[in-house]
C-alpha cells in the first residue's frame, strides 16, 4: 500500500451501526454546500463523485427541512473523495510564473462500519472486509467513534459499553492481522494517529472534552492499552503510534421530536484541520524524537511535506510517489523534511494569526486556508471540544 499522494490527507471513521457515521458525513458535507459557507470559505468542498455527493447533500436536506434521518446503511463500507478546491485568489494569478505546490487537495473519508466487527462476517462479506480496511490503510488519522447515546443508555456503568467497544474492535482487528500482513512483516504505511470520538455529544450536554478523556481513562484504561497493543503488532516503528491520546467531542445536529437543527453542530469544523494538520505535527515530534526512522518517516513526511511547505514559505525536498518508487532514500533530504515539519508545527498562537491575516491581504488562499486550519484547531482547544496529545 502506497502513501497517499502529496496533499492527499485520508481519514478513516471507525464506528459501531448507528454511531451516527452517515449523519456525521452528511452533515459535514451538506453545511459545506450551504450559501453562508461558499461566500465566507476560501474554498469548495468538491465531491469527486456527482452522484454520492447529491445522495449526502439529500441526506442533509431530509434532516433540514423535513426532520428526517437518513436510512441506515449496515455493512456499507464506501469512500468519498473531496476536492479542496480553493477559490481564485492572488496566488492563481501568480502561478503562471512560479506553480503553487499544490492548487487543491484532497479529503478523503473511508467509512468503515463497526457491524463487521460486532459480527462474525463470512463468505464474500469477508473479503470486502479484508479489502475495505486495505483500502484506509493510507489514512494518517483514524478516529474511532464512541457513541454518546451509548454512554448515556449506559449512564452510571458506562464501562460496560466501552469494554465492548473496545474489545469488539480489537478482537476485529486481530482476525484481519494474517490477512493484512504479508508473511507476518509488520506494515510500513498504517493510520498512527487514532483519535478518540464521541458522537452525538449534544446529549451530554456536560461533558467537555476532559471530562471526556477521564470517563475512558476512568472506564476503560485497560481495554485502549490493549487496543494499542493490537495496532502496534501491525506496525513497523511502533514507537510512531498515538492510541486513544487525542480526544473530540462531535455532534451533528440537535435531535429534537419534531425537528433536526442540522445548524447547530459541533466538533464537524475540525474534520479538515485535523485531518490536514494533525499529521504534520505529530510526524514533526516524532522525527525530532527519533521515534521513526528510515522508510517509515519518509513515507509519513512526503503526505505532508507539501502542506507544510506552504505554512513556512519553504520548498519540499523529498522525492515524491517517483522516488519513493526507485527506493532512494536521501537522509539529509528526509532531515530537511523533518524540519521544515516541525517549523510548521511551531507556529502558533499570535505569529499564527499574523501569518493567516497577511495570507488573507494577499489573497493567498492556500497559505490562509492552512493557517486557518492550525488557528481552529486552537479555538478548538480552547472551546474545549478538542484535546490534543502532548507528547
Ligand atoms: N442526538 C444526536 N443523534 C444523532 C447524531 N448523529 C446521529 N444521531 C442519531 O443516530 C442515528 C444513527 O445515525 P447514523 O449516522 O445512521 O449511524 P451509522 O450507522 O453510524 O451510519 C440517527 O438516525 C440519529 O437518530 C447526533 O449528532 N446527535
Ligand atoms: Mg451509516
Amino acid at each position: 500500500m502506497e502513501r497517499s499522494r502529496a496533499g492527499e490527507q485520508h481519514i478513516a471513521v471507525f464506528g459501531e451501526s448507528g454511531s451516527g457515521k452517515t449523519v456525521m458525513l452528511s452533515s459535514f458535507y451538506g453545511a459545506t454546500q450551504e450559501s453562508q459557507y461558499l461566500q465566507k470559505s476560501l474554498f469548495h468542498v468538491v465531491p469527486d463523485d456527482i452522484g454520492q455527493g447529491n445522495r449526502l447533500h439529500k441526506n442533509y436536506l431530509g434532516m433540514k427541512n423535513s426532520a428526517q434521518p437518513p436510512e441506515t446503511t449496515r455493512f456499507a463500507a464506501t469512500s468519498y473523495s473531496f476536492k479542496i478546491k480553493l477559490k481564485d485568489g492572488a496566488d492563481t494569478k501568480r502561478k503562471q510564473k512560479k506553480p503553487s505546490p499544490l492548487d487543491a487537495f484532497r479529503l478523503v473519508w473511508h467509512d468503515y462500519p463497526g457491524e463487521w466487527f460486532e459480527e462474525d462476517v463470512k463468505g464474500s462479506e469477508a473479503h470486502r472486509k479484508v479489502d475495505t480496511f486495505r483500502s484506509l490503510l493510507g489514512s494518517d488519522v483514524a478516529l474511532l467513534l464512541v457513541d454518546g447515546q451509548q454512554l448515556l443508555d449506559n449512564s452510571g456503568e458506562e464501562e460496560k459499553y466501552l469494554r465492548s467497544l473496545l474489545t469488539n474492535f480489537r478482537n476485529g482487528l486481530l482476525s484481519l492481522k494474517d490477512d493484512l500482513l504479508d508473511d507476518g512483516k509488520p506494515l510500513v504505511v498504517f493510520p498512527r494517529i487514532w483519535v478518540m470520538a464521541l458522537s452525538k455529544s449534544d446529549l451530554l450536554p456536560n461533558l467537555d472534552v476532559f471530562k471526556f478523556r477521564d470517563l475512558l481513562i476512568e472506564k476503560a484504561c485497560d481495554d485502549l492499552d490493549e487496543l494499542r497493543k493490537v495496532l502496534a503488532g501491525l506496525v513497523e516503528d511502533n514507537d510512531a503510534l498515538s492510541v486513544g491520546e487525542d480526544f473530540v467531542l462531535f455532534s451533528s445536529a440537535k435531535f429534537e421530536a419534531d425537528r433536526i437543527e442540522v445548524t447547530r453542530r459541533v466538533g464537524l469544523e475540525l474534520i479538515l484541520p485535523l485531518a490536514a494538520m494533525l499529521p504534520i505535527e505529530r510526524y514533526a515530534q516524532w522525527a525530532q524524537a527519533k521515534q521513526i526512522h528510515g522508510k517509515v518517516i519518509e513515507n509519513l513526511l512526503v503526505g505532508t511535506e507539501a502542506l507544510a511547505a506552504v505554512l513556512t514559505d519553504s520548498e519540499g525536498t523529498l522525492p515524491g510517489p517517483l522516488g519513493q518508487l526507485l527506493n532512494r532514500f536521501d537522509p539529509k533530504q528526509v532531515k530537511d523534511a523533518a524540519k521544515l515539519a516541525s517549523d510548521a508545527a511551531k507556529l502558533a498562537g499570535d505569529k499564527l494569526r499574523e501569518i493567516n491575516s497577511e495570507a488573507r491581504a494577499k489573497q493567498d488562499n492556500l497559505k490562509a486556508t492552512l493557517s486557518g486550519f492550525r488557528m481552529d484547531l486552537e479555538t478548538g482547544e480552547e472551546e474545549q471540544i478538542l484535546l490534543r496529545s502532548r507528547r
